[in-house]
């Protein structure tokens, strides 16, 4: 084997499937045997466009296969989850695990690549761990590198070939022998430094969207206090030459902006105010949101209520962090006798932590758009965007997303 993935998840699958496709005999590995059976039978794991097409392509190569086992490989690629805990401290556990299986296979001349999105140092980290766990070899036989996955979920196999790439080695030596391995796919520039600066480069990309975003949310609530149309306002300032702002919304979800941004305050707690600050206003945007609805509630005497998207953004199927999840679970927990029905185009399933509540309801745009009075936006999913607008002539309408104002409800 060329190379071996470990971690199957959203970066870990299309990272295998591009090398796969590229020339490269690829084993991926992952501990869930839900991913892996699935895999095995040929099945994606997620939604993502292209993701179906990018997995018959590499498992018609001959160059993929999958297990729950590390293999011997001459490159491993660590592509693992890297959490926050409750006390939003870095949870490396997952690559350390990572690392001890690696420790466990690799031979003199392996290279090992960090992708996960991880605090400053855990490229040495998982150097120590790896040696440290391998008395018979030398300091110096292995080499390193962090190359940060910088794709968008919504785009992820366009982005995985043509985003520049950044490698950082332990040593020039080790970020080379990494960049190769990227140019067999990426067409985009590969730039070489050291293990470092990749890693906080990437805690910068993050943390500079989840600041921007904040800045958007931020001027939203301000702007909706004095009744005025943040959209109108955004759209207007953005005429500006220098000035581009992001898109308001119900909060920050997912896995990686809501969460990189504490990396670096961990690292620096008394430098990132700026960075603390954004993190606590994009928290704050959910409550916010439910706090509206419940005004619009209770204005109308409602009883119950139609949420439109779960999702953490638009045309995923993840709940991740999702701002939306959050709002749901405050309305059904603080309105009990409130009915919740919400439309999510991309689950057949509510999630489990919903099953507490029994005021929360999976159903479809056309029973809401008929039957609610209140409809609120939470994601802009293509879907919604294709809503017949005289439909929505007659409801009440909280639109989070600004989507339907700019078809002049
Ligand atoms: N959002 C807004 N307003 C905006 C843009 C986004 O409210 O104007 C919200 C989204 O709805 C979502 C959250 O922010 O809840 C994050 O979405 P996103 O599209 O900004 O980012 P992710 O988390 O899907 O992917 C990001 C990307 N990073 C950057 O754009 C700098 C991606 O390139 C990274 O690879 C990914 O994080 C990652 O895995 O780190």
């Amino acid at each position: 084997v060329d190379v071996c993935v470990v971690g199957l998840g959203y970066i870990g699958l299309p990272t295998s499937l591009v090398l796969a496709t590229n020339g490269s005999k690829v084993h991926g590995v992952d501990v869930a045997d839900s991913v892996t059976s699935r895999l095995q039978a040929g099945l994606a794991t997620f939604e993502e466009p292209g993701l179906q097409d990018a997995l018959d392509a590499a498992i018609g190569t001959d160059n993929l296969t999958v297990s729950d086992r590390t293999v011997p490989a001459s490159t491993y690629i660590i592509a693992v989850p890297t959490p926050i805990g409750s006390d939003k401290s870095p949870d490396t556990s997952y690559i350390q695990a990572a690392a001890v299986q690696i420790a466990g296979h690799i031979q003199p001349g392996g290279l090992v690549i960090l992708e996960s999105t991880s605090p400053v140092g855990t490229t040495e980290f998982v150097a120590k761990t790896i040696y440290s766990l391998r008395p018979d070899l030398d300091s110096g036989d292995l080499a390193f590198a962090h190359c940060p996955e910088r794709v968008i979920p919504g785009s992820m196999l366009r982005e995985i070939t043509v985003n520049d790439r950044i490698v950082g080695g332990l040593n020039p030596q080790d970020a080379a022998r990494a960049a190769t391995l990227y140019r067999t796919f990426c067409t985009g520039e590969v730039h070489l430094t050291d293990a470092r600066t990749a890693e906080i480069t990437k805690l910068a990309e993050n943390s500079f969207r989840d600041v921007n975003i904040a800045f958007a949310n931020e001027l939203s609530m301000v702007a909706e206090g004095l009744g005025i149309d943040p959209w109108e306002v955004i759209s207007l300032a953005n005429k500006h030459p220098r000035v581009n702002i992001l898109q308001p919304g119900p909060g920050v979800g997912g896995h990686c902006i809501a969460v990189d941004p504490w990396f670096l305050i961990s690292s620096a707690p008394n430098e990132t105010k700026l960075i603390k600050a954004a993190r606590i206003v994009n928290d704050f945007k959910p409550s916010f949101v439910s706090e509206k609805i419940k005004r619009e509630l209770e204005s109308s005497d409602g009883t119950s209520v139609a949420i439109l998207g779960l999702a953490f953004k638009a045309n995923v199927d993840d709940l991740r962090g999702s701002p939306s999840v959050e709002i749901v679970e405050e309305l059904a927990s603080s309105r009990p006798d409130l009915l919740i029905r919400v439309v999510e185009p991309f689950i057949t399933d509510l999630p489990s932590n919903f099953r507490q509540y029994s005021n929360i309801r999976l159903d479809s745009l056309e029973a809401c758009l008929e039957n609610e009075e209140l409809i609120v936006l939470l994601v802009d999913h293509d879907l919604f965007k294709k809503v017949d607008m005289s439909l929505l002539a007659t409801k009440r309408i909280i639109d989070t997303r600004g989507m339907w104002r700019e078809l002049n409800v």
